[in-house]
């Protein structure tokens, strides 16, 4: 039994982190960024079920992946997505028995600037004493109403996974991803090691014990990295971390090397084990996969042909949004095909096999 690092987490995301350790030695959840809200040629206003992995393998993937991105500012995020509509989905993915998780490209609290507005030391200027202090809690704050309001009605409908119908939606929150690189205003160049770390900590004492939010499963992920030392550099403690992933486009890109990727997974899968937690590929994919036979003779291989490095938990490809910037397939891409074969591999976990699996 593995145990998340709120010692007062809810039932709901301690089933669902029990239900991870469970799958993660013989199968890898498959997920995409924003794969309901829109597809490679498909805007529609309004809410559907629908995604372009399903158009492609009439299967939906089991992790959805969101970004909190512009929350407050006009009722989109980021990339155009309606936060209204956003609630809606995450209930109904979590009633489906899928699992949502949640990056942050928050927009850059000093400047006003967005999350890429790089060249000044911001973190500082938000953790406590800073001049942006407030703002800064007032973003996280905002943030907790979102979640805390994500039970809905739907909800009231028993979803296959058993999960009880009041219980708050667990979430997979993956704050301050690819700190590793210097792309974020909260990447390495823009902070020292110890306000990094001070930033995290902070950030999850504040929504643990000032906000009450208990629902939330904590999901550390750097860009690529060397080796052990390296990855762990900025590691914020064992008591607000959950799951050890990892960002990494390049190695399944032009000019990558699987053998470095399956490298980095067995690193986190070992370290995961030592420590007690789970494993995760948190982005990765090919922009526009322009290779007929990526998923089986890239991706394929990349997840399983180490035992080790097999035991990551999901993987999540990132959105697809158009013909020049997509990472999953949609129907006609030339992948498609190939991933379809690729769908057909029972390590690889779609949605309606996820939610049948009962908890032992
Ligand atoms: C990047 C690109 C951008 C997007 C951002 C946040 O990788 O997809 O177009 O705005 O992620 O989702």
């Amino acid at each position: 039994m593995i145990y998340l690092s709120d010692p007062e987490a809810s039932n709901s995301a301690q089933t669902l982190y029990q239900r991870l350790a469970m799958i993660c030695d013989s199968r890898t959840l498959i997920g995409q960024q924003d794969a309901l809200a829109y597809g490679v040629g498909k805007r529609t206003a309004t809410y559907a079920w629908r995604s372009d992995m399903s158009d492609v393998c009439g299967k939906f993937p089991t992790v959805f992946g969101w970004d909190f991105g512009h929350l407050g500012l006009d009722g989109r995020n980021l990339d155009g997505v309606d936060f209204g509509y956003m609630k809606l989905w995450m209930s109904e993915v979590h009633r489906r028995g899928g699992i949502n998780t949640v990056s942050w490209h928050m927009r850059n609290p000093l400047t006003g600037g967005d999350a890429w507005d790089t060249g000044l030391r911001v973190v500082q200027e938000i953790l406590p004493g800073g001049s942006k202090h407030a703002r800064y809690l007032s973003r996280l704050d905002r943030m907790a109403g979102f979640i805390d309001n994500l039970a809905t009605p739907s909800d009231l409908v028993p979803s296959r996974a058993g999960f009880s119908v009041h219980e708050k939606i667990p979430l997979i929150f993956r704050p301050f991803h690819e700190h590793t690189g210097s792309w974020f205003w909260w990447g390495q160049k823009w902070c020292s090691k110890e306000e990094f770390i001070q930033l995290w900590r902070f950030t999850v004492h504040y929504l643990r014990n000032e906000k009450g939010l208990h629902q939330l499963i904590y999901a550390y992920s750097p860009d690529r990295f060397k080796d052990k030392s390296h990855y762990l550099e900025r590691y914020p403690g064992h008591d607000v971390v959950d799951v050890l992933g990892l960002d990494d486009y390049h190695d399944l890109g032009k000019n990558g090397k699987t053998a470095a990727l399956v490298q980095r997974l067995r690193t986190i899968v070992e370290l995961a084990g030592e420590y007690g937690k789970l494993a995760a590929l948190t982005e990765t994919g090919y922009e526009s996969i322009p290779e007929a036979n990526w998923w089986t003779e890239r991706l394929s291989p990349a997840l399983f042909q180490d035992p080790l490095a097999a035991k990551i938990a999901w993987v999540l490809l990132w959105r697809n949004d158009r013909k020049t910037h997509h990472y999953g397939p949609y129907p006609g891409h030339l992948s498609s095909p190939d991933f379809i074969a690729f769908s057909k591999d029972e390590r690889i976990t779609f949605l309606e096999d996820f939610a049948q699996i009962e908890l032992s």
